[in-house]
């Protein structure tokens, strides 16, 4: 069925449905909405989970007060709808106070307030039952180069990653960390640019067990990457702790399309990974329903992401089960891939005349791949021609 259950755990941040519209050349197009409306509206439509940052449910600089109300308020819409927090995250990016960075702004007062702030919303973010917490470094960066001292930056990123780690190993919180990706905008170059940078990153840190990745669709092509490609790196790794999904069109800013929308080819392709590689986290949409919509071409836009989810998913389970893409992968040998190279080990390879001496080159260079075949087979179940 193409109807979103809670068992497609598909999940939407407060700020996605929730954005107004306002981009660095326009002013709000849609009026704001009560976070209470988007968990009710989210339900609705089928979703079971929904993210915040904490300046998505708890305005900024509210005081203890205002903050115990919306957290009341959006605990009641939760329990109401049956919808889920599976993950929480800070802004470090909206106030001119992050303007240089958070965790790595030159100011030492603004890093040591950036960890408070996150401090704190970690423990709302446990309070409220979510197991992972994202990191996105929007202004980690610079427009210069004498600017940021990009090995002391490292250092205080991981300074920062460690104090968290350490705060919710002490606190016994069922937390883990995802860092998100991103290789520019808001700020000219991001520190993390990519997937592949950050599971570096991960592996300096103390605790590399607590923290994973929380890849975006769309970041990963303004770099020109195979999303499905870095994806299946995270999945290898045991890192794909969280996912964003959304669609790009190509190297520019970032788009954050309904999912579906931009590179649909590779959106199969990712739907596949993620179902056949057994990934069972939430399917989350950060997405940004285009500023020439209305709140009820927001509400399609939502529902947009999770239908296009659902006929992938269709669409390319159909094709793994095709006797004739079946026959089109062996052709192309991919069970050989999957076969090691020297199961009869380094000595067995060496004494292998077969390997080398006698070896056909030639031969083996003119046997053709197959895979054409493979890909057309594939193009015409996501074009529903099979
Ligand atoms: C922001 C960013 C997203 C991140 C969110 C988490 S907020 O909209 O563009 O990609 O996932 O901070
Ligand atoms: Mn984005
Ligand atoms: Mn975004
Ligand atoms: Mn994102």
């Amino acid at each position: 069925s193409h109807q979103p259950v809670p068992e497609d755990k598909f999940s939407f941040g407060l700020w996605t449905v929730g954005w107004q519209g306002r981009d660095p050349f326009g002013d709000a197009t849609r009026r704001a909405l009560d976070p209470v409306e988007s968990v009710r509206r989210l339900a609705d439509l089928g979703a079971y989970g929904v993210t915040f940052h904490d300046d998505d449910l708890i305005p900024f600089g509210a005081g203890d007060l205002g903050r115990e109300t919306a957290v009341k308020r959006f605990r009641q819409a939760l329990d109401a709808t049956g919808l889920v927090v599976p993950m929480a995250t800070t802004n470090l990016f909206t106030h001119p106070v992050f303007k240089d960075g958070a965790f790595t702004a030159n100011d030492r007062d603004v890093r040591r307030y950036a960890l408070r702030k996150t401090l704190r919303n970690i423990d709302l973010a446990a309070e409220l039952g979510a197991h992972t917490y994202v990191a996105w470094g929007g202004r980690e960066g610079a427009e210069s180069g004498a600017a940021k001292d990009v090995r002391a930056a490292l250092d205080r990123m991981k300074e920062a990653f460690d104090l968290l780690g350490q705060y919710v190993v002490e606190q016994g919180y069922d937390l883990r960390f995802a860092i998100e990706p991103k290789p520019n905008e808001p700020r000219g170059d991001i520190l993390l640019p990519t997937v592949g940078h950050a599971l570096a990153f991960i592996e300096r840190l103390e605790r590399p067990e607590l923290y994973g990745v929380n890849p975006e669709v769309g970041h990963e092509q303004m770099a020109g990457l195979n999303f499905p490609h870095g994806i299946a790196q995270a999945l290898w790794a045991g890192k794909l702790f969280h996912i964003d999904l959304n669609g790009q069109s190509g190297i520019k800013y970032d788009q954050d399309l309904r999912f579906g929308a931009g590179d649909l080819r590779s959106a199969f392709w990712l739907v596949d990974l993620l179902e056949t590689a057994g990934y069972d986290g939430p399917r989350h949409f950060d997405f940004k329903p285009p500023r020439t919509e209305d709140l009820d071409g927001v509400w399609t836009s939502a529902a947009g992401c999770m239908r296009n989810y659902l006929l992938l998913k269709e669409r390319a389970a159909a094709f793994r089960a095709d006797p004739a893409v079946q026959d089109a992968l062996h052709a192309a040998r991919l069970d050989q891939l999957s076969r090691p190279t020297a199961e009869d080990g380094l000595a067995g390879l060496l004494a292998d005349g077969t390997a080398y001496e006698t070896f056909d080159v030639e031969a083996a260079a003119a046997r053709g791949m197959a895979f054409e075949h493979l890909d057309q087979l594939a193009l015409e179940h996501l074009m529903g021609a099979v």
